[in-house]
């Protein structure tokens, strides 16, 4: 594209790439057997976004069943061991096959070529590969819940998953061991994307910020998830062939399992957020008609959390006796990310600064996750705390903590690109009253769900427990009811986007008078992205109030 055409204005009034229209993605074949060999990323995300959408709300079965349960006092409605694998089949559903890939492999595989102007990622087949990969740990976890289950919590702590569990523990193991491949599989494409399939002018601070952050959670993927693999080989090692590991009785260090997964886990948590704090980071400019403020400092806080995201695992282990010395060390460390979470949200908020606002649905689900995340990233600081994590650990204070980062961050912001890509992605739009009203239900339900946890941990309700003393119900059945109210809120968007299909009207290329490359190509995309390769000559976010 020549500058000209750049300005999306031109593209707006639907002149010059209209008339020479070009087939779209989706028009290319029909038949599964089109969808199942594409090497097209977006036909991709869309297998992605089919896939996770199913076990989304396989997890949010488990967690229905949870809720009922601790609905009243008594442990009735389910068994202790029955409890016990809920809650395993929820966490290891909802982190491995719902929001580790969530936002990278659906929206990150749509966008981020068309984002840095490319024709597809560097490596099409390899991409193919990690959805096949994805849905064959999937199947494999699938059948160790279905074949009775995994009881050890997603965390799998040894020597309880390596010597005592009589669930299925390899099997599951074996599936979180594939499904890290296929997120490894997927960083790897997007780094090398990254470097080598910019658009003539698109240096490196001109990048859109979702692909700074999809950019540096790609660096996590790779450096972060191999040690996750060799972990879950070693658990598996002990299990099945009794070398003694992890289990003191065999010789072994139970701690040394804790210190090897949260060396992963602990990064894998800003998997999950730093790509959400991408999407708002597209929706705030865009709906405020704002520059994003501060973009460099945005770029450096994503690469920031990166890097001091390895160094925190620690904080984790505060009770579990490692040395005093090292807890002071992981407590400093786990205080200084905060530092760069609270830029971005500062630069959020003031790029919302005598913006014109605009409440559209996106924007709204874009706001939901600043706001939640910001709350679950100050209790973050609580926990960090030495002293105060003796006394929170292991209640329903931590379970509130990541719900309102990984369910009100990191779902919401999913939620909000979906949102605000939909016109893209589908070439259709939806009815902007009921994503609205979708949005409001679920930050309704979420926060009347999640904030009594809060309380009770504070008050002293253990997680991962199916009966609790009567004084804590009545917080208990305000959670159950939150997420009833939350189940609703989901259910909605499956409702009237699937309407959108049929009968919503055709989005035009820009519905949204974005500035990204994406929107100055059709709605849909054709198969190639671009009639004419793209020229980025402007900086990022170059939003005025009336104009793009
Ligand atoms: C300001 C940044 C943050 C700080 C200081 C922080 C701090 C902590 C601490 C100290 C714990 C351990 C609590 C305990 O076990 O007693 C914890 C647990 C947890 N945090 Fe955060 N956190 C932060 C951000 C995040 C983010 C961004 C996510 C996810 C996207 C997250 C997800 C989790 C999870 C999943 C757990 C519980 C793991 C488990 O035991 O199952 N945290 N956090
Ligand atoms: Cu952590």
């Amino acid at each position: 594209m020549t500058s000209a055409q750049n300005d999306a204005s031109i593209v707006d009034e639907g002149t010059a790439p209209h008339e020479r229209r070009e087939p779209s993605y989706l028009a290319g074949g029909y038949r599964l057997i089109d969808w199942l060999t594409t090497r097209d990323h977006k036909r991709i995300a869309v297998l992605y976004a089919i896939s996770i959408t199913f076990f989304f709300f396989l997890g949010g079965v488990a967690a229905a069943l949870i809720r009922l349960e601790l609905a009243t006092p008594q442990g009735d409605l389910v068994s202790d061991d029955t409890y016990n694998k809920l809650f395993t089949a929820h966490g290891i559903i909802m982190v491995w096959l719902f929001l580790i890939p969530s936002i990278p492999a659906v929206l990150g595989n749509f966008l981020m070529p068309l984002m840095i102007g490319a024709r597809d990622l560097a490596f099409p087949r390899l991409n193919l590969a990690s959805w096949y990969l994805y849905m064959a740990g999937g199947a494999i976890v699938l059948w160790a819940l279905l074949a009775g289950g995994v009881d050890t919590g997603w965390t799998f702590y040894t020597p309880f998953s390596s010597m005592f569990s009589n669930s299925h523990v390899v099997a599951a193991l074996s599936g979180v061991l594939v499904l890290g491949f296929s997120s490894i599989l997927t960083g790897l494409n997007f780094i090398v994307s990254v470097h080598t399939l910019r658009a003539r002018g698109l240096s490196w601070f001109r990048l859109p910020l979702f692909v700074w952050a999809n950019y540096a959670t790609s660096l996590i993927l790779v450096l972060a998830t191999p040690v996750l693999a060799m972990t879950l080989v070693l658990v598996a090692i002990e299990r099945l062939f009794q070398v003694g590991i992890f289990d003191p009785a065999l010789g072994g260090d139970p701690l040394l399992f804790q210190h090897l997964f949260w060396f992963y886990s602990h990064p894998a948590v800003y998997i999950m957020v730093l790509p959400a704090m991408g999407v708002a980071s597209e929706i705030i400019p865009c709906f405020a008609r704002r520059p994003v403020f501060g973009y460099r400092f945005m770029a450096y806080a994503i690469l920031a959390i990166a890097v001091i995201g390895f160094l925190v695992w620690g904080h984790h282990m505060f009770v579990s006796g490692q040395s005093m010395y090292a807890g002071m060390v992981f407590s400093l460390l786990s205080f200084l990310v905060a530092i760069p979470s609270a830029i971005k949200v500062f630069n959020w908020t003031a790029t919302l600064y005598k913006g014109s606002i605009r409440f559209s649905a996106p924007m709204l689900y874009a706001l939901g996750f600043v706001g939640l995340f910001t709350i679950g990233g100050l209790t973050g600081l609580f926990l960090a705390s030495l002293a105060l994590d003796v006394h929170l650990s292991d209640t329903y204070f931590v379970v509130a903590h990541f719900h309102y980062i990984m369910v009100g961050g990191s779902v919401m912001a999913y939620l909000g690109g979906i949102h605000f890509w939909w016109p893209k992605v589908t070439g259709r739009m939806y009815s902007d009253t009921w994503g609205k009203i979708a949005a409001l239900v679920i930050f309704a339900g979420f926060n009347l769900t999640f904030f009594p946890q809060y309380l009770l941990g504070y008050a002293g309700m253990p997680r991962r427990y199916h009966s609790y003393p009567g004084e804590f119900q009545l917080l208990h059945v305000l959670s159950s009811a939150g997420a009833v109210i939350l189940a609703v809120g989901y259910l909605m968007p499956l409702g009237y986007l699937a309407w959108s299909l049929r009968y919503g009207a055709r989005a035009t290329p820009n519905p949204w008078r974005a500035t990204g490359l994406e929107w100055q190509t059709d709605s849909p995309p054709p198969e190639h992205n671009f009639a004419i390769a793209p020229v980025v000559v402007r900086e990022p976010y170059a939003y005025t109030p009336e104009g793009p």
